[in-house]
């Protein structure tokens, strides 16, 4: 089993983890949901985060084979489309996206020219799809339940579960989004909890638990299955179907759920520009 290179970039505004996952022996790489930044005062965005990732690209020659999106965040704006014009890569998102599209299309009510087949990205992953980073095989496993096209990858010794799971001591995602669903993201959970125990595992978010002072996004497979608060071994479905829908009743929506989803669900790019060269955002009342 290969083992990646794994450089991580922590955005402090949104909680974010952001990956480059290189094969250290044909230096090519995978960037993994990757974060635009955003003032929502000013409804400004700028390319601070990403040109991290790209300086960082560029400083050790990787080439980038895939610009990865583990699902249409609803927390960050992404700026994979602004890394790959840098630097190329395949935009790459799961399959069901449409379904997300499909959904927030009607909340948004967008128009005719907002494609709902992911034809803004470059590939459409399916459950179980294998794939390369240069010469380390990757896989791409359906985890739903957050969102409808959550996908996880396994990139050598490594996997990338986006919004699933969050550090042991933290728990799991919530599923209160629309399409979202408790007892799919437990399935999905188990999906992952079922790869091998030394697997090292690359979180989305970290959100740093009372008890917790340094920032981490880093653990294996085992320990989740031991130690994850809300999913470990001997917590049955009903039980984390309960905990998790009272948990989600009590959460706020993301701060920057409103753009982040506009944005998102066009694989990052801002939506067409009015007559007057300005591009513009919804607000839908009472929607959510
Ligand atoms: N306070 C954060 C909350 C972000 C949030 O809701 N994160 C999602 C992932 S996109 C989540 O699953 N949170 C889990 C939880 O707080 O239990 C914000 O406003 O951005
Ligand atoms: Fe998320």
């Amino acid at each position: 089993m290969s083992r990646p290179e794994v450089k991580a970039f922590f955005d402090h505004d949104t909680n974010t983890i952001s990956y480059v996952v290189t094969d250290p022996q044909s230096r090519h790489c995978a960037i993994v949901d990757s974060v635009l930044d955003y003032d929502p005062s000013a409804g400004r965005t700028r390319h601070t985060s990403a040109e991290q990732i790209v300086n960082y690209v560029k400083q050790e020659s990787l080439t980038v084979d895939w610009l990865l999106e583990t699902h249409v965040h609803a927390d960050h704006l992404s700026a994979a489309p602004w890394i790959q014009q840098q630097v190329g890569g395949q935009l790459a998102i799961g399959e069901h996206i449409s379904t997300v599209q499909e959904t927030f299309s009607k909340i948004f009510n967008a128009g005719t020219e907002f494609a709902r087949d992911g034809s803004q990205f470059d590939h459409l992953f399916k459950d179980g799809e294998t794939y390369k980073v240069g010469n380390l095989q990757a896989r791409a496993i359906h985890t739903p339940g957050h969102t409808p096209a959550c996908m996880s990858h396994v990139i050598g010794d490594s996997v990338f579960v986006g919004d699933t799971l969050f550090m042991p001591d933290y728990g799991t995602a919530r599923c209160d989004f629309p399409g979202g669903d408790a007892r799919t993201l437990y399935h999905s959970i188990q999906k992952l909890l079922a790869l091998p125990d030394e697997t090292r595992m690359f979180l989305c978010h970290d959100y740093l638990p009372e008890n917790r002072e340094e920032f981490v996004w880093e653990t294996t497979v085992g320990d989740q299955r031991k130690h994850n608060i809300h999913v470990h071994e001997g917590v049955s479905e009903e039980e984390f179907v309960t905990m998790r829908e009272t948990r989600d009743a009590s959460l706020d929506m993301p701060r920057l759920i409103l753009p982040s989803v506009q944005i998102n669900m066009r694989a990052g790019h801002l939506p067409p520009e009015e007559d007057n060269g300005i591009s513009y955002l919804k607000i839908p009342l009472n929607a959510l």
